[in-house]
């Protein structure tokens, strides 16, 4: 006898929802068959790169090019003499500001772009770029934003009026020639007051460094003008294909529909590859100018020192608190360095990103938040690096705070947050800064982490250390760091989220082939997040086919509707409603077209994992398969053939993420060693589409957040030079210094959101980072330390142990 197939075989078989399903991608990725730009080459393709500037701050007197031409197989050089009559030497940033394609009259940071050498390989412009002279005349360099605002030395000439006037910024009035922005969120007036008369105040200011996502594929595109038909290709490393496309056609002039943006396989983004770069423009134009294909490909030291670098925040802020420890009020300063333009890829009415979730998981009545953004001699950039707009900087000031706090009261850490977080019964809860968190439940998440690593026997063993330690029985100290956060991510509602104008929706549309397969296609882009596998997985349970039936394909402008990309960890929450919306479309139709193959009334039909029954006759049914078919090959009175749906989707609210996370360290006080001995993370995505792929998510970003607390840093010197251009400086994380983690859940649905999932791909970055820090700062909280500035590298905690006296 046949075995019967169970209604939990059907499901199984569908890998829905809930389902670590193995990633689809990764047989390509592992057998060298992924396809990503470099691999793209094309009849008579040829090579551009830069010329770059040595200095952070220069004059250029002159750029000579004749002996660059002489070489051979060199082309062409580009100058902003060149792009000039074209309207393309500078163009629009992101942030509402302008960048220079190519230096026009000076140069702002080190490795600006001064001259495009095209060639006929990499090795030739390589050698043209050798011969390009620029006699550049040095100028002051600026590379601290507080010495930028009182400086007479004047950044950016072309921003100040004939008379020295000083128009106002794409953001308000500007106060110095140096100041781009100020931003504020809150009640200044009521927030000094709560404070001034609050029983307890902790103050403290701490530099969140300067970094950079890294990502293992450097940027780069391949431009291809088709003259005889007037169509521009553009393959490159997007996270936003569409939003290239329209940046293109704007700037270029050449019509949206003869544009043609492809993203291919992407090898790591962060947030570096969501920008537009000069790169991009040079390619085009100089396809245009040669007739030819044009590649452009960063190496590793300009991927460094140019592209969107991370943070570079300096904030300042005051805590209130009652004697019991409830927080009353919090206030915020940050002197933001946005280096020479203003090119941070935030929506354009949050010049400083998300900052403004700087209260955090707390319920802090009253609060207010002040951002300067200022130039300065260094590169442009500043949200990259999942950093969801800038919450990372957000929850590493407010966790930091608490942690002051605590000190300050002589409380426990734990204790502190825990009678502060936002209560269940309160979602939706407006926070003092202005969002609306849809939902929580902070105090079940916190409680469950501090059992799973017996967080007092963990002070107990922690107390004994310091015993220890002062009875010279050992020279390692205990830390034991916590950190609780909360994310916005899902940018966002049309109504108060823009790029460049463009509403920050996004979109699915799926085809349904007549036996029963499909394919779908997003706005967004994957760049190793495995969107391929779990886009198909919410359709799978959406729709009754089985996820392995179902194509997912993202990045080509020409196929995919419009939608905004990949970064914010916006896919989830809104192409992934996207997906769900369209699939309940495509389930309505089935509906219609089964209850009309089975002679029922629509109503009489209900959806049953992969099929349609009828109610109360589970034996009467139609699968989604057969349903496909008929949809092809039945006329059915009044419905249309085919079986397709498309939804563009505006989220009502962004999503709001959440976790707890505990680090447990020993540090070695004599040589500053740190070494893990425990991560423990809980995260809270609401429904978890794939749990396999959110526990690589949370590796991926607690890995990138040790780096950036323990070590990583884009550092200049005083004259503006990177003293960290390569990977023998830039710390990389290897497995060798990577813990083991232990991950665990809650789960809380979005109440708005069509699953019930946020999104995940930032959280471990963003509750990372100031869980690291927090451990290296508890181990030397019982002698006497209340904050030291990141990247506790090996050398600075070893001068914390010094300037402490453990080494007396
Ligand atoms: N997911 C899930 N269940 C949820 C939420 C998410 O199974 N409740 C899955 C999603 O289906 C998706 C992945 O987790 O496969 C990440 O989803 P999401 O949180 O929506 O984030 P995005 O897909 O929008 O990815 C962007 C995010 C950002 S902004 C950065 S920065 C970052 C990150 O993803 N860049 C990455 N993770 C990365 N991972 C890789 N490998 N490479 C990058 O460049
Ligand atoms: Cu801010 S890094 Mo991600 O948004 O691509």
């Amino acid at each position: 006898m046949k075995d019967e197939v169970t209604r939990e075989d059907r499901v199984a078989n569908l890998k829905g929802m809930g389902c670590s399903r193995k990633r689809v991608e990764d047989a390509r990725f592992t057998q060298g068959k992924g396809n990503y730009v470099d691999d793209i080459k094309l009849d008579g393709m040829l090579f551009g790169d830069f010329v770059r500037s040595p200095y952070a701050h220069a004059r250029i007197k002159s750029i000579d090019t004749a002996a660059a031409l002489e070489v051979p197989g060199v082309l062409a050089v580009l100058t902003a003499a060149d792009l000039e009559p074209l309207g393309l030497h500078w163009m629009p940033t992101l942030a509402g500001d302008k960048q220079m394609v190519l230096a026009d009259g000076k140069v702002l940071f080190q490795g600006q772009e001064v001259a495009f050498v095209v060639a006929e390989d990499r090795y030739a412009a390589a050698d043209g770029i050798e011969l390009v002279e620029v006699e550049y005349e040095e100028l002051p360099v600026i590379v601290d934003p507080f010495e930028s605002l009182k400086s007479d030395v004047v950044l950016r000439e072309d921003l100040v009026g004939k008379n020295g006037a000083l128009p106002d910024g794409a953001h308000g009035p500007r106060k110095h020639h140096n100041h781009i922005f100020t931003w504020e969120a809150g009640n200044k007036a009521p927030t000094e007051e709560v404070i001034a008369n609050a029983d307890v105040v902790a103050e403290e200011s701490m530099y969140y460094h300067r970094t950079h996502p890294c990502p293992l594929e450097t940027c780069g595109c391949v431009a291809s003008m088709d003259k005889v038909n007037g169509k521009l290709t553009l393959w490159g490393t997007f996270q936003a294909p569409h939003a290239i496309r329209t940046v293109v056609s704007l700037i270029s002039g050449i019509e949206e529909h003869n544009i043609r943006v492809i993203s291919p396989d992407i090898g790591g983004g962060f947030g570096n590859k969501v920008g537009a770069y000069p790169g991009y423009v040079c390619s085009v134009v100089a396809s245009i100018v040669t007739g030819k294909p044009v590649k452009w490909i960063e190496d590793r030291m300009d991927n460094l020192m140019t592209t969107a670098f991370a943070r570079d925040y300096h904030m300042t802020g005051k805590i209130s608190a009652t004697k019991e420890g409830k927080i009353t009020g919090l206030q915020c300063h940050v002197t933001a360095d946005h280096g020479g333009f203003d090119a941070c890829a935030d929506p354009t009415k949050f010049p400083a990103g998300f900052m403004n979730i700087c209260t955090g998981s707390y319920d802090i009545p009253t609060a207010y938040l002040e951002v300067d953004g200022v130039y300065t001699n260094k590169a442009p950039g500043g949200v990259s690096y999942r950093c969801s707009f800038r919450v990372t900087e957000a929850v590493y000031f407010i966790e930091r705070m608490v942690e002051v706090l605590a000190i300050k009261l002589n409380m426990d850490a734990a204790e502190l947050r825990r009678i502060n977080f936002i209560k269940k019964e309160q979602f939706p809860y407006t926070a003092a800064l202005g969002w609306e968190y849809d939902s929580g439940d902070y105090h079940t998440a916190w409680d469950k982490a501090l059992k799973a690593v017996d967080y007092e026997g963990l002070r107990a063993e922690q107390a004994q250390r310091v015993e220890d330690f002062k009875a010279g029985k050992t020279r390692k100290l205990m830390g034991i760091g916590l950190s609780f956060f909360t994310e916005i991510v899902g940018a966002g509602p049309v109504k108060n989220c823009d790029i460049l104008g463009l509403g920050m929706f996004d979109s699915c549309e799926i085809r349904i082939h007549p036996t029963g397969s499909a394919i779908a296609r997003l706005g967004t882009i994957s760049q190793g997040q495995g969107h391929a596998t779990t886009f198909a997985q919410i359709l799978a349970s959406e729709i009754g086919l089985p996820a392995d039936s179902i194509t997912i394909e993202e990045g080509d402008t020409d196929t995919a509707p419009y939608g905004l990309g990949t970064y914010g960890s916006r896919s989830t929450p809104v192409a992934g409603a996207a997906t769900a919306m369209a699939g309940r479309k495509i389930r309505a139709k089935a509906q219609m077209i089964a209850a009309y193959l089975l002679e029922v009334h629509d109503n009489d039909v209900e959806f049953d994992v992969d099929r349609f029954v009828v109610k109360g006759a589970p034996e009467k049914f139609k699968t989604m398969k057969e349903i496909a078919f008929a949809a092809y090959n039945q006329a059915i009175p009044s419905l249309e053939p085919g079986l397709e749906a498309v939804s563009y989707y505006d989220p009502p609210n962004m999503t709001y993420p959440f976790g707890a996370y505990v680090c447990v360290m020993d540090i070695d006080v004599d040589t500053g060693v740190p070494e893990i001995r425990r991560f423990y993370a809980l995260d809270d995505c609401g429904t978890r589409i794939n749990p396999m792929i959110i526990e690589g998510q949370v590796h991926g970003g607690l890995t990138e957040a040790l780096a950036v607390a323990l070590g990583q840093e884009i550092a200049y010197d005083d004259m503006g030079n990177v003293k960290t251009g390569t990977l023998m400086d830039f710390f990389l994380p290897t497995a060798w210094e990577v813990p083991n983690y232990e991950t665990d859940f809650t789960v809380t649905p979005s109440p708005h959101h069509p699953i019930g999932a946020k999104g995940v791909g930032e959280s471990p970055h963003v509750g990372g980072v100031p869980c690291f820090s927090n451990a290296v700062q508890d181990a030397f909280r019982p002698f006497g330390n209340t904050h030291t500035n990141m990247p506790h590298d090996h050398w600075r905690i070893w001068r914390t142990a010094n300037e402490l006296g453990l080494h007396d």
